[in-house]
C-alpha cells in the first residue's frame, strides 16, 4: 500500500506545502498537481465541488504522485465517510469547536479500535495501490486526519480538542478566526485578540505533539509561517492564484480592476 507522505513529514516535523482545489473541475486538479505542491486539498465546503468530481480528482491527484485531500462540507459521519471512502487521503473538517466535535472526527475518519468508521467503498484502496482488505488493515496508520481551528470557541477550548488521540494537525482557518474576533475576515493581521490566538494554537498543537497549520495568501507569509514552526501551509487556491495573475495583466495593460477576487 502507499505511503501518505505528507502524514510522514507532519510526523518528522517537517513542513508540507499544498493549495486548495475550488473550481469543480478535474482538469485544473490535473493542471496543478504538476506544479510541485505535496498536497491539493479538493475544497467542497464553500463551492459547487460534488462529491463525483471530488472522487475523480482524487484518483487523479493520487495518480501524479501528490497527496489528495479533501476539505469536507462540514463536520459530518457522512461527509467524512464519503470523501475517504472514493480516495481521498485525508481530511481537513471545518469549524471543530469542542472536544466531542473532535472525537466526532476521529470516530468518522478512523476504523476500529481507534474509531468507528464503517467498512465499505472501493476507490480508497485503488488509490492507495493496493486491494481494500490490505486498506482496512493500514488506513488508520495513512489517513491523515486535520481538524480546523477557526472560532474563539476552538482556541478557548484547544487544550481539550487537541488532546483527543487520532489527530494529526489542527489547521488555523484565518478568515473565519477573525470573523469570531468580531474584525473584517483576513488571512493576516496584526490584531492582538488574532496574534495571540494564533500563538496558543501553535504553542497547544505542539504540547500535544500535533503539527499546526494556516492558510496563507502567497509564498513570502508561507514562508514565513514555516519559521514560526507552523508545518501544514495551505498557499491560497487554483482559483486565487488564477484570478491575480489575471488581474496583475488586466491592471497591467490599463483595463481596469472589475473587482473580482477569489481569496481561497
Ligand atoms: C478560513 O480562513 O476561514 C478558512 O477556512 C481557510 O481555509
Ligand atoms: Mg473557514
Amino acid at each position: 500500500m502507499k505511503k501518505n507522505n505528507v502524514r510522514a513529514k507532519l510526523q518528522r516535523g517537517e513542513p508540507s506545502i499544498g493549495t486548495w482545489l475550488t473550481l469543480p473541475d478535474t482538469t485544473s486538479a490535473q493542471l496543478m498537481a504538476a506544479v510541485g505542491f505535496d498536497w491539493l486539498t479538493v475544497e467542497l465546503e464553500h463551492t459547487p465541488v460534488t462529491f463525483e468530481t471530488a472522487a475523480q480528482s482524487f484518483a487523479i491527484i493520487a495518480a501524479s504522485g501528490v497527496v489528495p485531500l479533501a476539505r469536507v462540507p462540514w463536520n459530518t459521519g457522512e461527509n467524512i465517510k464519503r470523501v475517504l471512502d472514493t480516495g481521498a487521503y485525508g481530511i481537513v473538517v471545518p469549524m471543530v469547536n469542542s472536544r466531542a466535535e473532535a472525537e466526532a472526527v476521529v470516530n468518522a475518519a478512523r476504523y476500529a479500535p481507534l474509531g468507528k468508521r464503517s467498512i465499505g467503498g472501493q476507490m480508497h484502496a485503488v488509490n492507495f495501490g493496493t486491494d481494500p482488505g490490505t486498506y482496512y488493515a493500514k488506513a488508520n496508520d495513512e489517513i491523515l486526519v486535520v481538524i480546523m481551528a477557526e472560532h474563539i470557541e476552538a482556541i478557548e477550548a484547544a487544550e481539550d480538542i487537541l488532546s483527543v488521540p487520532g489527530i494529526d494537525a489542527v489547521f488555523i482557518g484565518p478568515n473565519d478566526l477573525h470573523n469570531s474576533l468580531g474584525k473584517a475576515p483576513a488571512f493576516d493581521s496584526e490584531h492582538k485578540e488574532f496574534v495571540d490566538a494564533v500563538a496558543h494554537i501553535l504553542k497547544t498543537a505542539r504540547k500535544n505533539n500535533i503539527a499546526a497549520g494556516i492558510h496563507v495568501i502567497d509564498a513570502a507569509a508561507a514562508q514565513r509561517r514555516v519559521a514560526e514552526g507552523f508545518q501544514f501551509i495551505a498557499v491560497a487556491s487554483e482559483a486565487g492564484f488564477m484570478l491575480n495573475k489575471a488581474q496583475e495583466v488586466a491592471r497591467q495593460l490599463g483595463l481596469g480592476n472589475k473587482g473580482a477576487v477569489a481569496k481561497y
